[in-house]
């Protein structure tokens, strides 16, 4: 495989089919279908872009082996939006320049939603394998879609797990303040409604290092749970300072926290905190093959990696199916047909969102998530 990193710096092309075409991408655009892989590809949150990169580019490999799509082989086209939202929107419009058909991505909401617009305005349908604010499929875009869960969904999980499971009275409430962190813990305090006292409800900012400020002050309320709503590099900082100024309130968070990287970063502070995402896909008999080939290829997948596969199988078979890559019908088709993937069955709704979102509760256990029973 050969990759060219453009002078932009911002946005890569990749894929087994470039190999060799260095320069002259653009020239092969007829011999090959596009597809673009976006997200976080350097920086804090790269584990998750590398994850949804990988699952695309698994998920091309075998469409490839079979022959392509259309009787064309695949490419990838990779943008990585260092989860900038006007990065976001340059990578967005570099896709569509380059001649994608279809985008898988990206990660953060803040910048789902607007580089959604750009491939709306377009006409390129987007699936987004880990984006959760609401807002984005609020838009009334016919071609923006979603193969994970809403955090209206994520957010009422939460709250019925810390008020009705763990039986707590007082919860401090922080955010990083970005669409997706401050959006999900509004839906958190809009689900918990008065059935437990919020003793601080803060917002912090993504990429500072230290929160012992804001901690200390939390401390003083006495909280008996503390949750954040925010991205693994800040959850991680975030839990082992409460535990270094002595917090023991048990600390819980969402979906942009399950993953390894949050460990690394909290090291024994991480131990019991509790985190809402989806289902162990090892757990989900259809997940097997799936797994298996990750594995052998990229080593442990990470929480969106299956997302991000299903999400580019989605967008083939409805390219197969059209017999086109025009987006409207590609849209139509996305929305339209059940899809059974390695997630199992997979159907969207009028707004682009799944039907299913079956959030459960994890917990970490030495030095491992564990899906609770
Ligand atoms: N849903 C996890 C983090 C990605 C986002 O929605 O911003």
């Amino acid at each position: 495989m050969k990759k060219l990193l453009l002078a932009a710096g911002a946005v890569a092309l990749s894929g087994v089919l470039l190999a060799g075409c260095g320069k002259s991408e653009k020239g092969a655009a007829g011999d090959l279908i596009k597809i673009g892989v976006a997200g976080p590809m350097t920086g804090d949150q790269s584990k998750m872009g590398i994850d949804f990169k990988n699952g695309v580019e698994l998920a091309v490999e075998e469409w490839n082996q079979k022959g392509g799509v259309l009787g064309k082989k695949i490419a990838t086209v990779v943008g990585d939006d260092q989860h900038d939202p006007k990065q976001a929107v340059a990578v967005a419009n570099k896709l569509v320049n380059d001649g994608v058909v279809g985008v898988i991505g990206h990660f953060n909401s803040s910048c789902s939603i607007p580089a959604s617009s750009v491939y709306q305005q377009t006409g390129i349908p987007m699936i987004t394998p880990a984006s959760t604010n609401p807002q984005l499929t609020e838009q009334g875009f016919q071609n923006i879609f979603r193969v994970c869960g809403r955090d209206d969904q994520q957010g009422r999980i939460a709250a019925d797990f810390v008020v009705n499971r763990l039986g707590k009275k007082r919860i401090a409430i922080l955010h990083d303040k970005t669409t997706y962190g401050q959006g999900l813990s509004e839906e958190l305090k809009k689900a918990l409604g008065d059935s437990i006292e919020v003793v601080a409800y803060e917002g912090v900012t993504q990429g500072d290092k230290d929160f012992k400020a804001v901690l200390s002050a939390i401390k003083t309320k006495k909280p008996e749970a503390l949750y954040f709503g925010g991205v693994y590099p800040e959850a991680g900082l975030m839990v082992k300072q409460a535990r270094e100024l002595g917090i023991d309130a048990v600390f819980i968070s969402g979906d942009g926290t399950i993953d390894t990287k949050f460990i690394e970063i909290a090291g024994a502070a991480a131990e019991g905190a509790y985190l809402t995402f989806s289902p162990d896909p090892n757990g989900i008999p259809t997940a097997k093959a799936f797994l298996e080939s990750y594995h052998k290829k990229y080593g442990e997948h990470g929480p969106y990696s299956i997302y991000a596969y299903d999400a580019a199988n989605i967008l083939l078979n409805a390219i197969q199916k059209a017999g086109a890559t025009d987006g409207k019908k590609v849209a139509e088709l996305i929305r339209a047909t059940p899809h059974d993937g390695a997630l199992g069955k997979v159907q969207f709704d009028a707004k682009g969102d799944v039907t299913v979102a079956p959030y459960v509760i994890w917990v970490t256990k030495g030095g491992k998530f564990e899906e609770m029973k």
